[in-house]
């Protein structure tokens, strides 16, 4: 499960350009440019990792709204995340028509998802049935918070999977909190991985600050998956280092002292320090990197903020099919 230097250092990066494009989106959004924002930042790691440890783009991934850097780790642009904050036509997941962040692309085997938390779950359970059906060499990555595995969908769908064996990663991004609700409320269980006991797969709980961990944990999985035998629930310790979104206030509900304890263990740090200690990032790399993501957010700002929004004649199309629309 060694990762070589190359990737490594791919992988602090990815991260890097998905940090500085979330943080430009909550700037955008102060600015009144954007009407909603719902952030990554923190999750990075386990999102990257988990990228990393799958064939990208012959893969299935149905991800959830804070996939943001495992997007760009499967080819999303930032120009396309920008399409998508601004609702512009150009958008390929929805053409401006979903919330942003809301991920489709059906050119890497990205499977959008619905607003109501842990419908993506049955949807990529979907798809690993057909995968073992027609036989193919594929597996299913699907991600989900903490707090959306109380949902009756999310057992519904990991029940399917694990009675038929399917090959499928169920990835937990506990990021300790499901809005203002604490992972303490939510469930009786200390994580999410400890759910999987009583639905008959292998649940396993990971640090998900440290890329590598969660690298490694999914790796086995999917190969687990690959070789037909079954899924595997894997929980990713975090903290969601931001509000939960752009209308969110946190202060009514944690304190400043536990954010910004958090903040000390922000996976990025972790990631930069891990490769520095290595002699594999000198800060004259950090700041060509730096510079290439500000160049990079700069671009996809300026493209989607000229582009053009859908006509308003066009607003049904392709939400509802021809018949629907007739009717
Ligand atoms: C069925 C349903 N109930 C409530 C909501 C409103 N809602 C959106 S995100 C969210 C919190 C989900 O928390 P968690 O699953 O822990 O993920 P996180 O946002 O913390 O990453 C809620 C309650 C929803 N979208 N769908």
């Amino acid at each position: 499960m060694h990762l070589s230097e190359p990737k490594q250092v791919e992988m602090f990066w990815m991260m890097l350009l998905a940090r500085r494009l979330d943080e430009r989106a909550w700037v955008l959004h102060r600015q009144g440019k954007i009407a909603f924002h719902i952030s990554g930042i923190g999750q990075e790691a386990a999102q990257v990792g988990a990228a990393f440890a799958l064939r990208r783009g012959e893969d299935w991934v149905v991800p959830y709204y804070r996939d943001l850097a495992l997007m760009l780790c499967l080819g999303y642009t930032p120009r396309e995340f920008m399409l998508s904050l601004m609702g512009k036509r150009e958008d390929p997941s929805s053409g401006g028509r979903q919330m942003p962040s809301h991920w489709s692309l059906r050119r890497v085997n990205v499977v959008s998802h619905s607003a109501p938390v842990a419908t993506q779950t049955p949807h990529a359970v979907g798809v690993a049935l057909a995968i073992k059906l027609r036989r193919e060499d594929k597996v299913v990555l699907t991600t989900i918070g903490e707090g959306a595995t109380s949902q009756g969908e999310w057992y519904e769908a990991v029940n399917w999977a694990a009675v038929h064996r399917l090959p499928v990663v169920f990835m937990v991004e506990n990021n300790g909190y499901a809005i203002s609700e604490p992972v303490e409320k939510q469930m009786a269980v200390e994580g999410a991985a400890a759910r999987a006991c009583g639905l008959g797969l292998e649940g396993v709980a990971v640090d998900g600050t440290d890329a590598l961990a969660v690298y490694a944990a999914v790796a086995r999985s999917v190969e687990k998956a690959r070789s037909g035998e079954g899924p595997t629930l894997i929980e990713a310790r975090m903290y969601r280092l931001t509000p939960h979104s752009s209308d969110d206030d946190d202060r009514t509900y944690r304190t400043r002292e536990e954010v910004e304890a958090a903040k000390r263990r922000d996976p990025l740090l972790r990631m930069r320090q891990h490769l520095e200690a290595q002699g594999w990032l000198t800060p004259e790399g950090l700041e060509r990197m730096e510079a290439e993501a500000k160049a990079l957010v700069e671009d996809a700002v300026d493209y989607a903020t000229r582009a053009p929004y859908p006509a308003p004649e066009e607003a049904a199309y392709p939400v509802f099919s021809a018949e629907v629309r007739r009717g």
